[in-house]
């Protein structure tokens, strides 16, 4: 008995020693130490021995199976650390590589201006309008007290679809649209891309951009647009800004005006930016025509109202000291990226 045990042993260490893995090497525990064991089957096999001799034998197994598990826990303890050194090599990142470049955008000025517009409105209770480029010549002009015979009306100005259909040559049709579909009080501004057939040079382009306003309401003056067009002009342009009007003419406003701000670069002593003058054209602005209002569905013996309108390249170019409109749409990341 003890001969044979002996032998198992023997074997037992061969097998583990030669295992080339720990597959094989859980097949060599199963083979020996496993339920139905070679070393196992000894004790279960120990009835049939002197009572004398079970003692002895049965030490001696279990001598051997400590010594054979030790074997194999320090054999699996090495194919562990073989793996671990197998994927550091195979799996090694080099963290000293550079890193892609990430290539993230900025806002475009036209939209920063846009945004910043829209904050301080809806900071005063307005909302955003928007509405169709291509638009009818009836909300274009019509509604908006510019007859057929007008010279804004020539296809020399005017990109036409149809006779009836333009391209938009300003955002106030969607005001049209918002009078003739809402019952004031409205409180509004409408930013979008309007279309003029200007060639294209350092100060036009045949698209540009516009903000305009408008507000109705009961017993709205004069007063409520110039406080409300002083207001905006000190958030946007900061509070040291003074504001002034002149008379001027628009069709669809009466009384009408342009407003100038005093130049943010100099503060109104001459500089590039406002050309020497001090003071730098911000916008068109009036109260919107009794005929305006009749023809979008309003009653002007009810309600009286502002309207305001500007573009948004030339702020754009005077705030961020831009000299060449094109610049603005050539989309050259390395300009765009400054602003
Ligand atoms: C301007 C100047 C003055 C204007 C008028 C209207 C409306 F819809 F009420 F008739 N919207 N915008 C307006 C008035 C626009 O832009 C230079």
């Amino acid at each position: 008995m003890k001969e044979q045990i002996a032998q198992i042993k023997e074997r037992a260490l061969n097998e583990i020693e030669s295992a080339t893995n720990a597959k094989i090497l859980d097949e060599v525990r199963v083979k020996y130490l496993g339920k139905k064991g070679e070393l196992t089957l000894i004790l279960r096999g120990m009835g049939s021995l002197a009572p004398e001799e079970r003692p002895i034998i049965g030490s001696l197994v279990n001598e051997v199976r400590d010594e054979l598990e030790n074997k194999i826990e320090e054999r699996e303890t090495y194919f562990e650390n073989l793996e671990i050194e197998r994927k550091l090599v195979e799996e090694n990142i080099d963290v000293t590589m550079p890193s892609k470049r990430n290539n993230l955008g900025s806002v475009h000025p036209i939209t920063q201006i846009i945004n910043d517009v829209k904050e301080i409105f809806i900071g005063m209770g307005y909302e955003i309008a928007d509405g169709p480029e291509v638009e009818l010549a009836t909300y274009n002009f019509d509604k908006l007290n510019t007859p057929p015979d007008h010279p804004a009306r020539d296809v020399q100005d005017t990109f036409y679809i149809t006779e009836d259909i333009v391209l938009r040559s300003q955002t106030s049709p969607v005001q049209a649209r918002v009078m003739e579909s809402k019952k004031p009080p409205i409180k509004i501004i409408c930013p979008g891309a309007v279309y003029r057939s200007d060639s294209v040079d350092a100060t036009h382009s045949p698209v540009f951009h516009q903000i305009e306003g408008l507000v109705i309401d009961k017993n709205i003056s004069m007063a409520d647009l110039k406080g409300t067009l002083e207001m905006f002009a000190k958030k946007c342009l900061g509070e040291k800004t003074q504001i002034r009007f002149r008379p001027h003419h628009f069709p669809f406003t009466e009384p009408s005006a342009e407003a100038d701000v005093s130049c943010f670069v100099c503060g109104g002593k001459g500089c590039r930016v406002c050309k020497g003058e001090g003071w730098i054209e911000l916008l068109g602005c009036g109260m919107v025509h009794p005929n305006v209002l009749r023809y979008c569905g309003i009653d002007p013996e009810e309600y009286t109202g502002f309207a305001f309108g500007f573009g948004v390249e030339r702020i754009a170019m005077a705030k961020f000291g831009i000299d060449d409109m094109r610049l603005l749409y050539e989309n050259d990341v390395r300009f765009l990226k400054q602003f």
